[in-house]
């Protein structure tokens, strides 16, 4: 007990060494563009609310995120420096050397005394990328949403996912957009109904891997749960129709698209062109298909040509099983940007 006294004067002094409290943009800085944090190896103290539980990114100690209104960044630390249960939802003050690890910032506490639980506000809402947005330095850390029922916009499942090393790699289009999405084996997410041409709602966190200076590429989307990959199957009306599901006109040089949804009796075949202002026919978005559905255009024509701006008709055409044939249109008009 004699001890104890000095022992405690020098704990405190530590701790108030580094306790001076950065946002997490401020303990990320790079200032000089050259891809590695600028406070690297520094000990520095963040706050922020933990987006996920403490261990789910890892499978021998804590890797999980925290983030507050300016950025977020990766916690990485044994589970010897653990100081408990950390649940997605709370607010810790962190001390920890910032680091990097394949291009992800990383801040690494190294006793359990770097941890301070603050309160519980819960997980902030993801933050919606838009059209044609994908994962960058900037969002790297934060959790994020990738199409949204809201907006009535989703991603497409690019191709079947792979395994690599602890997980399954994927890609969907949000847009024309290409976003790798890597789901982490630890989460226990399993992927077997995700295959190319899946329609989701992702959420996940902003992540990077990337083994090679200057750390500017690699960057993927990890989602968390199960419920972070949201298949979207739309329940088409029986009514024949073909209803436009996003801004008319639309600008397909800045990525937008334009979302339809056709649909009719169950004993139908649908087809969907796009024909110019001569009446060509220039996309063929469905042939003959078995049910109705939601297309996205993406403005191109079939040979994957942005079309000229300007007017088209959208044609649905929808045979039924005794032949009859039943048509609508929609007049759909290809813009520029503005600006
Ligand atoms: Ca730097
Ligand atoms: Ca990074």
């Amino acid at each position: 007990m004699r001890n104890s006294f000095p022992v405690l004067v020098l704990t405190l002094f530590i701790g108030l060494a580094g306790a001076q409290t950065v946002t997490i943009a401020e303990a990320r800085e790079d200032l000089n563009g050259d891809g590695i944090p600028d406070h690297l190896g520094e000990i520095m103290t963040v706050e922020g609310i933990a987006t996920c539980e403490g261990t789910l990114f890892s499978t021998t100690g804590l890797s999980f995120y925290v983030q507050d209104t300016t950025a977020g960044i990766n916690v990485y630390a044994y589970s010897s420096s653990s100081p408990g249960t950390i649940t997605a939802g709370e607010r810790w003050r962190i001390t920890g050397e910032i680091m990097q690890y394949n291009g992800l910032v990383e801040i690494s506490p190294s006793s359990s005394s770097d941890f301070v639980y603050i309160d519980t506000p819960g997980v902030p809402l993801p933050l919606l990328l838009g059209l044609n947005q994908g994962v960058s330095e900037g969002v790297e850390g934060f959790l994020l949403a990738l199409g949204s029922s809201a907006t009535g916009q989703w991603v497409t499942v690019a191709n079947n996912p792979e395994f690599a090393g602890g997980g399954y790699n994927f890609n969907v289009w949000n847009g024309q957009t290409a976003v790798a999405v890597r789901v982490n084996e630890s989460t226990g997410i399993n992927v077997s109904n995700i295959t190319a041409g899946t329609r989701l709602f992702l959420i996940g966190i902003g992540g990077q891997y990337d083994s090679e200076p200057p750390y500017d590429s690699g960057y993927q989307l990890l989602p968390r749960y199960q419920s972070d990959l949201q298949i979207y199957e739309p329940s088409i009306s029986s009514v024949f129709h073909l209803t436009l599901l996003t801004d008319n006109p639309f600008a397909p040089s800045l990525g937008e698209t334009l979302n339809m949804e056709y649909g009719g009796l169950s004993d139908m075949r649908f087809t969907l062109t796009v024909f110019d202002r001569s009446g060509r026919d220039v996309r063929h978005l469905a042939d003959s298909r078995p049910a109705g559905d939601v297309v996205q255009w993406n403005g191109k024509n079939d040979y994957g040509e942005i079309l000229p701006i300007g007017p088209y008709v959208v044609l649905l055409e929808g045979v039924d099983s005794e032949g009859k044939r039943y048509t609508t249109t929609e007049t759909v008009v290809v813009a520029a940007p503005l600006n």
